[in-house]
């Protein structure tokens, strides 16, 4: 298990879109069990392979908030968004990539999603509330989308020139 180290938006491999994982391979494993890792020391709920530099399409989450209820690690390979309810939700969001910026989306307030788990076995469920929201921004990582890409330019500009600037100045330290 390796905590390993999550890019900083602006950062090109952020915006690429990601490929398919295919067969699930130890290295695979390894991987979703270190960004599993990685969320719960970040803290976070979601973290996507892209944050952490590689380009396969697999996402990690755990959105159990209370600290007394069982966690739910989850680890989806190839994920797809098989149905969007017309109801939407809004939720205001952060990035691990993005730190310390939030703003407010608006996404389908439920999704079904179908994905392959750490067996190979084919996986589908309907995702409602934080959980919903979390899987489509994990999703939109994989096809190099940011929350930020929902906002105004203005705002998304803003952001993005305070993250320049935060990484020139850890670049400094
Ligand atoms: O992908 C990521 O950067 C992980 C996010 C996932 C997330 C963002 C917004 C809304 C739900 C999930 C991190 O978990 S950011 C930390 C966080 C934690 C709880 C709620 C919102 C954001
Ligand atoms: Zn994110």
């Amino acid at each position: 298990m390796a905590i390993r180290p999550i890019l900083m938006h602006p950062d090109p491999r952020l915006k690429k879109v990601a490929a398919p994982v295919g067969s699930i391979t130890p290295e695979m494993l390894t991987l979703a069990r270190d960004m599993l890792a990685t969320m719960y020391d970040a803290p976070g709920i979601g973290l996507a392979a892209p944050q952490v530099g590689v380009l396969r399409r697999l996402v990690v989450m755990d959105c159990v908030k209370d600290p007394e209820a069982e966690p739910r690690p989850m680890i989806l390979f190839d994920p797809e968004i098989i149905w969007r309810s017309d109801e939407t939700g809004s939720y205001e969001e952060g990035c691990l990539s993005i730190p310390e910026q939030y703003a407010e989306v608006t996404r389908p307030a439920e999704v079904r999603v179908r994905w392959r788990d750490e067996a190979g076995a084919e996986q589908e469920e309907l995702f409602g509330g934080l959980w919903a929201t979390c899987v489509q921004h994990e999703i939109d990582h994989l096809d190099g989308k940011l929350f930020i890409d929902y906002l105004g330019p203005l705002k998304r500009q803003l952001i993005t020139r305070r993250m320049v600037k935060r990484k020139r100045e850890m670049a400094r330290a």
